[in-house]
């Protein structure tokens, strides 16, 4: 973006979470007035709002009220729906509304690789960056992942490539945004509480391949329905055998050629596999030499919150796999089991239908612990299939869980919910699970 089309501009970022916060600072530091506006007031926004404020940033609440104003540009945080008023209202004065990684983007100067799907996008984001530093290329890992885009693009630091975890939210605010190397995963359900069919939100997806051209790169599972693409296709399936990448016999493969011993790395499965592959691919198309890429496989520890063992009591193991917030995540989850689960699941209602889950179900779990907003729809969909319980808070579903796991369990907490209904986030939830294991005497 030309800062010109900026600089005394009067801008007004919607959400003051951390997008809201990098867009405002990002939008200041190239010279607009910013206006921030948020529609909750709580002790975080308040305390972010007079850190911005002393720099001549002013935040308004619903509390404080919203001034009238003429804005010139409207930066969406990806966590808010374009159909709330807050944003509908911007848009009948017509004042042009972007979403907060176009923004960043704008004022880019380093090609971009951008890795979306539903499942598996963190991982192989920090797969990607971890692959392109082994190869000795600068780049940094930001986006859906935690640390915005905006405040990546602000810091400027000289680097090589930006590798940038993107969600459907972030993509549905974007014009220009052109990655030079897309990697879509997969797609399966999920936020049904933001769109109304699984079309609505394949159509974000895929908005990430919309700028791009015959010279950039789209690393893409076959087992996905994509359009036609521009973009040079290069494709990743632990289930293809086709694929350019492929997994197969636990070994990591290229056009057929074992690469690496999955064994040899400290992940596992297929979608775990699809994962790599993907890294592999990108890597390749950054010129990294193949030994380095398999050292920063090798390397690599998963992040937390990712069927994550945090404890071995009694013969039973507690595994903390919070990232699950969709039912393909928790199916994943349960494939992965090979002794007898105790499940902890639930949480934030996102519209999924849970019964296609209750033949894996039967065979895979003795128990489930079922928590949250979905509680009666958990049991109502697999009661008849899998004994149930209700947890009336998560210290009981985890007391009630390690009770009724005898030695040679797996306690699972893989939720196949979001956890906005009872915590601040999916780490909040695996950390307290943690915490609460930790405790059992
Ligand atoms: N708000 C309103 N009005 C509303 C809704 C929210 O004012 O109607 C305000 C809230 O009061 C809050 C702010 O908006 O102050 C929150 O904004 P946000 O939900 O966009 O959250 P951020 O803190 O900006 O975090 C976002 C991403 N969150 C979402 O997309 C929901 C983070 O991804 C991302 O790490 C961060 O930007 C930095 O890029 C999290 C996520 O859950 C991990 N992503 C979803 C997922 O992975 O499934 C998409």
């Amino acid at each position: 973006m030309n800062e010109n089309l900026v600089r005394g501009k009067q801008a007004v970022v919607l959400g003051l979470g951390e997008s809201g916060r990098a867009a405002a600072e990002l939008l200041c530091q190239k010279g607009a007035n910013v206006i921030i506006r948020d529609n909750y007031l709580n002790e975080r926004v308040d305390q972010v709002a007079r850190g911005l404020g002393a720099r001549g940033m002013r935040v308004e609440t619903q509390a404080t009220g919203f001034t009238p104003c003429r804005f010139d540009l409207g930066v969406l945080s990806p966590g808010i729906n374009p159909s709330v008023p807050l944003v509908t209202q911007l848009k009948r004065e017509r004042v042009p509304v972007i979403g907060e990684l176009e923004l960043a983007y704008r004022f880019c100067t380093v090609p971009v690789v951008a890795v979306t799907g539903t499942n598996g996008k963190s991982t192989t984001t920090e797969l990607v960056a971890a692959s392109l530093s082994a190869g000795g290329l600068q780049t940094v890992a930001c986006g859906n992942i935690g640390v915005p885009f905006s405040d990546v693009v602000r810091a400027g630091e000289p680097l090589d490539v930006i590798t940038l975890e993107v969600s459907s939210f972030q993509l549905e605010g974007i014009e220009t945004f052109r990655p030079r190397v897309a990697v879509y995963l997969n797609f399966t359900p999920d936020h049904l509480d933001r769109y109304q069919t699984m079309g609505e939100y394949r159509q974000a997806k895929i908005r990430v391949f919309m700028n791009q051209t015959a010279e950039d790169f789209a690393v893409v599972n076959p087992d996905c329905e994509l359009p036609a693409l521009a973009a040079r296709r290069v494709t990743v399936s632990a289930y293809h055998g086709g694929a350019d990448y492929t997994f197969t016999g636990g070994y990591l493969c290229y056009h057929g050629q074992r690469v690496l011993a999955q064994e040899k790395t400290r992940l596992r499965g297929p979608h775990n596999a699809e994962n790599q592959l993907a890294a592999l691919a990108v890597a390749d198309l950054h010129g990294v030499p193949l030994t380095e890429t398999i050292d920063a496989l090798r390397a690599y520890r998963a992040l937390p919150h990712r069927c994550e063992v945090v404890r071995e009591r009694g013969g039973v193991t507690f595994i903390n796999d919070s990232k699950a917030t969709n039912i393909d995540a928790l199916e994943k989850a349960l494939l992965g089991q090979t002794r007898p689960v105790v499940l902890i699941a639930g949480g934030k209602d996102k519209g999924f239908d849970f019964a296609p889950l209750k033949n894996l179900l039967a065979e895979k779990a003795r128990e489930v612990v079922a928590i949250g907003e979905v509680q009666d729809k958990l049991v109502a969909a697999w009661g008849q299939y899998v004994r149930c319980h209700r947890a009336a808070d998560f210290a009981e579903a985890v007391s009630v869980s390690a009770r009724l796991a005898r030695a040679g369990d797996v306690v699972l907490l893989s939720p196949g919910c979001s956890s906005y209904d009872m915590f601040k986030n999916f780490e909040d939830r695996g950390r307290q699970f943690g915490e609460l294991v930790a405790k059992l005497d």
